[in-house]
């Protein structure tokens, strides 16, 4: 039987093999294979042991497929608690990621040895978690109190090097680690070194304020969440208590948090991003074409937005404009965000000038024979879309993929206006597109397998988020978004306010309101788009007369300096104005509705559900390929927050009888015309079963 964890003696050096692909995470059977080597090890004739892992990384964490599951003897605390207490030196040799519990195990070994490539971090709070294997204890007695919450309440990786400044790491080398981890040992062995044990550390005395401190910023930073806050008490009591008690109240802490619905969420969401990337008919060894330089057709926000996703990942851009005053445009528009990134220590001044120097213009769309991936990224006019398409059609070489970034299109007729369909895929980004991280990537009814294969695959090297859709109107996260700024507008009317809706949402966890997000994005988008529509075909007119009315008086939004706010011009801080209050009630007059106050639990219901009932229409049709690819386009796209785990998830936590019943309660008081249940809702209620499980029987 293959173990995960192997023993052997060199020389006089226990060696403890980790070997657990794909990241040696610390699942039963390695913990119970660590376990047996660190006992074997204390009674052979070895003077020191080493803990090192095979593949790509050290151990990256607990294995968070067991967490919910009914724990296995011998737990990570317990294990580490034997390799502490070994007499004999332990040294970890850590390469690739030593993420969580597989810090926290290095942590516990007397000595670290790491590689100059590697990082190590304690991710867990971004899993709705604590380190619960000594994290919060030891890093505070090995790095200082500050350290220890910047590393642990950010969750990000630091480098290597930056480890062994902050005292987490003992040596950064570089070359063969196992070499040098024998080295290290024996050096060790030549000067006798104990076995250090950091819990027996002392730990510095807290600045006065300093827990307080961090309590108030996380209040706004971490809005909601209760892990970060749990994070400063454990590592308060590092500063307070002896180890030991240090320990039991870590242990407390982690335990909450393990069973708190924040972490269920978070856990769900680490796995559907992961899941999303996988396209369920395409087999995993789909053939991909290779992409080597990419076109972007459109040099606005949009395409220039998207230009830098790519040259960000090294890959050669041609921006296509209209004429070269556009194209000037276009190119500054990239140069400031560029500056920006400087600016704000995102990139250094030559990492900046080489992606942007990846990017060059053209007017001509003969700049683009030789391009291998196309992106069409112009306004939304079917027309010129199509036009586009037929000329790319004409200019493009055989085998070029050719994409519309449309957040609304039919892209079974864009491809239609070629005479290759099969190579056409919508790749709608979000704006600002060299920022968000997802990726809708829309399957046209004739995109070839290998096109749809080589999309997800490059939008993972251009750090993206993929979410497979069908072609729908709006696609997966549009299409859900009508239901949610109807109902925001409808509240509006009924007996809201701009801040009153907002707030509400706000304080849910939207990270922002939907009135200011209409503000943001444009009122006059909605109102052309409406415009060109015959009357029966807009939608109910209470959830658009207050827009309208506003556009019609040029406030088009935050970039007129007033929509439903009004903006300072130099700030852009948002402030209420009577003015939008006036032309609510005189709106609502009009319509015959008597405004009456909306409660805040109800604005979020509406708004929710709304969304869900779509989500589930959306699955239903086979849009989307699974609930979970939903709540990753909600969360990476729409700011819905990760600790409610997306629409979908949402729903399953609230119970879906429980959802179904609001809505038909809503069906009661609002109308069917807004509030008819989709038909996987009722079907699902009714037979008392989960989205989760219902999922999961789609996959068998
Ligand atoms: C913890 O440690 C708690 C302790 O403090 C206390 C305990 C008492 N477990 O991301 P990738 C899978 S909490 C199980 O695509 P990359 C992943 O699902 C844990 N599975 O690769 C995927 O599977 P599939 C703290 C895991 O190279 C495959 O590995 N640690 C785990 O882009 C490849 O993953 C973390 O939070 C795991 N821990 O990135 C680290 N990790 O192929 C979480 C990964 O079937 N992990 N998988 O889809 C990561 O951040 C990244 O995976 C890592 C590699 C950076 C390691």
């Amino acid at each position: 039987m293959n173990t995960p964890v192997s023993y052997e003696i060199v020389d006089d050096v226990g060696v403890i093999t980790i070997d657990s692909p794909p990241v040696n995470a610390l699942s039963h059977a390695v913990r119970q294979g660590m376990l047996e080597a660190i006992r074997l090890a204390q009674k052979d004739a070895s003077k020191a042991v080493i803990i090192r892992c095979r593949g790509r990384t050290f151990i990256a964490g607990a294995d968070i497929t067991e967490f919910g599951k009914p724990p296995a003897e011998p737990s990570l605390p317990d294990l580490l608690d034997e390799i502490e207490a070994s007499e004999k030196p332990v040294i970890a040799a850590l390469h690739g990621t030593a993420l969580g519990g597989g810090l926290e195990t290095a942590l516990a070994s007397h000595y670290r040895i790491a590689l100059d490539s590697g990082a190590v971090g304690l991710p867990e709070v971004k899993l709705g978690l604590l380190p619960g294997a000594g994290g919060t204890q030891r890093v505070p007695r090995l790095a200082g109190l500050q350290a220890a919450l910047d590393l642990i309440l950010s969750g990000t990786p630091i480098s290597a090097q930056r480890a062994a400044e902050l005292g987490l790491v003992d040596k950064v080398v570089s070359g063969n680690l196992d070499d040098e981890a024998l080295a290290y040992a024996r050096e060790l062995i030549g000067n006798r070194a104990p076995a250090r044990r950091s819990s027996e550390f002392d730990v510095e005395a807290a600045p006065a304020g300093l827990f307080d401190g961090y309590r108030s910023n996380l209040a706004k930073r971490a809005r909601g969440q209760h892990a970060p806050q749990r994070i400063v008490d454990c590592v308060e009591a590092a500063a307070s208590l002896p180890f030991a008690e240090g320990i039991r109240k870590e242990r407390e802490m982690f335990v909450a948090c393990m069973q708190d619905p924040q972490s269920i969420a978070l856990r769900h969401m680490f796995f559907a991003e992961r899941e999303a990337s996988k396209v369920r008919d395409l087999p995993g060894d789909t053939a991909q074409r290779e992409i080597r330089t990419v076109g972007i057709i459109g040099g606005g926000t949009m395409g220039g937005g998207i230009a830098m996703s790519f040259a960000n990942a090294g890959f050669p851009v041609t921006m296509i404009e209209i004429d070269d005053e556009a194209l000037e445009r276009g190119l500054s528009i990239i140069e400031k965000n560029y500056a920006g990134s400087v600016k704000h220590g995102k990139l250094s001044e030559d990492a900046a000038a080489q992606c942007r120097g990846l990017i060059s213009g053209a007017t001509d769309y003969a700049a683009l024979a030789d391009a291998d991936l196309v992106i069409e990224a112009v306004f939304e006019d079917p027309r010129l879309k199509k036009d586009i398409f037929a000329r790319l059609d004409d200019v493009c070489k055989d085998g070029a993929i050719l994409a519309t970034n449309t957040s609304y299109q039919d892209v079974n007729e864009i491809a239609a206006a070629t005479t290759r369909p099969e190579d056409v895929i919508g790749l709608h980004f979000f704006s600002p597109a060299h920022i968000m991280k997802l990726l809708e990537v829309v399957r046209a009814e004739k995109t070839a397998d290998d096109v749809l294969a080589t999309c997800m695959a490059v939008a993972k090297q251009i750090r993206k988020v993929p979410v497979v859709s069908g072609v729908c109107y709006g696609f997966i996260g549009n299409r859900m978004l009508q239901g949610y700024f109807r109902e925001a507008q409808l509240c509006l009317i009924e007996g809201g306010l701009p801040e009153s809706i907002d707030a509400a949402m706000f304080d849910w966890g939207m990270a922002m309101g939907p009135i200011s997000v209409a503000d943001l994005a444009g009122l006059d988008v909605g109102y052309k788009a409406r415009q060109a529509l015959p009357d029966d075909q807009r939608g109910d007119p209470r959830s658009y007369r207050v827009a309208d009315a506003l556009v019609e008086i040029g406030r088009l939004g935050q970039k007129t300096g007033a929509g439903f706010y009004s903006y300072d011009p130099a700030t852009r801080k948002k402030s209420s104005d009577a003015a939008v209050q006036e032309i609510i009630e005189r709106e609502a007059k009009n319509l015959g509705i008597e405004r009456n106050p909306v409660a805040a639990d109800e604005i979020v219901d509406r708004l929710i559900y709304a969304l869900i009932n779509e989500g589930l229409r959306i699955l239903d049709e086979g849009i989307a390929q699974r609930p979970g690819d939903i709540d990753v386009v909600y969360v990476y796209g729409y700011g819905f927050p990760a600790w409610r785990g997306g629409p979908m998830h949402y729903a399953d936590a609230v119970g879906l009888d429980r959802v179904l019943a609001r809505i038909k309660e809503f069906r009661r008081r609002y109308g069917e015309a807004n509030w008819t249940p989709a038909a996987l809702l009722e079907r699902l209620a009714g037979d008392g079963r989960s989205l989760t499980e219902w999922a999961a029987e789609q996959n068998t």
